[in-house]
């Protein structure tokens, strides 16, 4: 009796240990399984919070094109702002870019930087570290002729090397794609950005730790791609997000329409004006519409009668007495809403005067890092913003400087990059969406779509 209960009492005992064994297997398995479906949930919940935050950057940018408000060109940049960071349900998201060195929240303005087929020679030789061949090649590798610049390159000065390509004799589809150019290199072009997500990620804030090389100092030093754009758009689109007015090809009611406080002798003067030779609209800044519909470039001297008109030598006299010239509100309204441009499809974009981006006033326009500091401390008193490239006067650059550079400026954005980086509920997950949008169209049209 006492053996067979001792030989249950064993069987008992075993069976427990074999069940506590099982039982320990599959919680093993269980607890790996539960952690890889956590891991799975969270990377799938990051991923999500990510999408929401460009989702969100979407659908404000789509807002504000179908209520633009001209009198305040910052008010979707502040509402882009002030949505860059939530907490949601599942996870969070969080959107900044670095512009001149400083971390900022919300998407990149593309506009703020100069659109590299749209950078003349002169201002891609005012960059400092980039040699004179460079420059060269780069407007080589841009222009549609295979004639070499002095010093530049064209297709047989690739071939010779054996480097596999050529030139694209087109307009640049990529900042990266300026690493092509020969004598233009990564390190040129990225600096330490070189994921060029215009953010300064761990590997790019750790010295020599991991590649690349950086400072460690906390502040992204991008190279030169931190200038330069190659997305953003001018689709032709005024302030108020109504088509501007082609000068060329308008009629006197039509222009008169859009800017009412112009009488119909403004109008025929804008239109005499744009069938000279080679206008530009900018020259209205310097030179009063009366003289400049007579083909006049520079104003002409105020004493000594007719004659000192500049470049309008050829058969112009100095003004048409029967044009009346614009008042200062009017030149404005005639720079934003009017055009001398066909925009039968979207041009390199311009540089939004709202945004513009301190290192490319200095190191592409050439301003004094006084003249580019004043510039912006006054932009960031104006509370509204920019409403016109004249406000830039009050900024301390005079009327000759936007004659020559106004066809740069623009008051509007199209195109906006936004960087994202969602988080899973845990905090253990993340995912990086960098999605570059125009938001001219309706809908917003995506141009690039990355995730990392
Ligand atoms: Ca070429
Ligand atoms: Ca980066
Ligand atoms: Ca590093």
């Amino acid at each position: 009796m006492n053996q067979r209960r001792g030989s249950a009492l064993a069987i008992v005992v075993w069976s427990v240990a074999l069940l506590a064994l099982i039982a320990a297997g599959i919680q093993v398995a269980g607890f790996r399984q539960a952690t890889l479906g956590r891991e799975a949930i969270a990377r799938v919940q990051a991923r999500w919070a990510a999408r929401a935050g460009v989702e969100t950057m979407i659908s404000l940018m789509e807002f504000d094109t179908e209520n633009p408000e001209p009198d305040n060109p910052l008010a979707l940049l502040r509402d882009l702002e002030t949505n860059a960071a939530t907490e949601l349900g599942t996870g969070t998201y969080d959107i900044r870019h670095v512009l001149d060195g400083v971390e900022w929240a919300g998407p990149l303005d593309e506009h703020a930087r100069m659109n590299l087929n749209l950078a003349d020679k002169a201002m891609l030789g005012n960059i400092q570290d980039m040699m004179s061949d460079v420059v060269d090649a780069v407007i080589d590798w841009r222009d549609t002729d295979s004639d070499e610049s002095p010093i530049g390159a064209e297709g047989d000065f690739y071939l010779n090397r054996g480097m596999g390509y050529s030139p694209r004799n087109a307009n640049f589809r990529s900042v990266a794609e300026l690493e092509l150019v020969t004598g233009a290199y990564p390190t040129d072009v990225r600096g330490e950005d070189w994921n060029l997500n215009n953010r300064l990620d761990p590997n790019e804030d750790d010295g020599d730790l991991t590649w690349p090389e950086d400072s460690a100092d906390g502040v992204l030093d991008g190279g030169w791609g931190r200038l330069f754009t190659s997305t953003s758009r001018d689709t032709g689109r005024a302030i108020d997000g109504k088509p501007k007015v082609d000068l060329k090809h308008a009629s006197i009611d039509e222009i008169r329409e859009a800017i009412p406080s112009l009488s119909a002798e403004h109008a025929a003067g804008l239109i005499t004006f744009a069938r000279t030779s080679n206008p530009m609209l900018e020259t209205l800044i310097m030179v009063p519409l009366s003289q400049a519909a007579t083909g006049a470039t520079t104003p002409a001297a105020t004493s000594g009668g007719s004659g000192r008109t500049g470049r309008s030598s050829a058969g112009a006299s100095s003004a048409n007495s029967s044009i009346p010239d614009l008042s200062p509100e009017q030149l404005r309204s005639v720079l934003n809403i009017c055009t001398l441009t066909d925009y039968t499809r979207p041009a390199p974009g311009k540089l939004n005067v709202n945004s513009m981006s301190r290192d490319v006033l200095v190191h592409l326009f050439d301003l004094s890092t006084k003249q580019a500091d004043n510039l912006l401390s006054r932009r960031d008193r104006a509370r509204d913003g920019f409403t016109s490239i004249l406000d830039l006067q009050e900024a301390g650059l005079d009327a000759q400087w936007l004659a020559a550079n106004g066809r740069y400026l623009d008051v509007v954005s199209n195109v906006y990059t936004i960087s994202c980086k969602g988080r899973s509920l845990n905090g253990l997950a993340e995912a990086e969406l960098i999605v570059t949008v125009d938001r001219s169209t309706k809908p917003a049209t995506i141009l690039s779509y990355r995730e990392n």
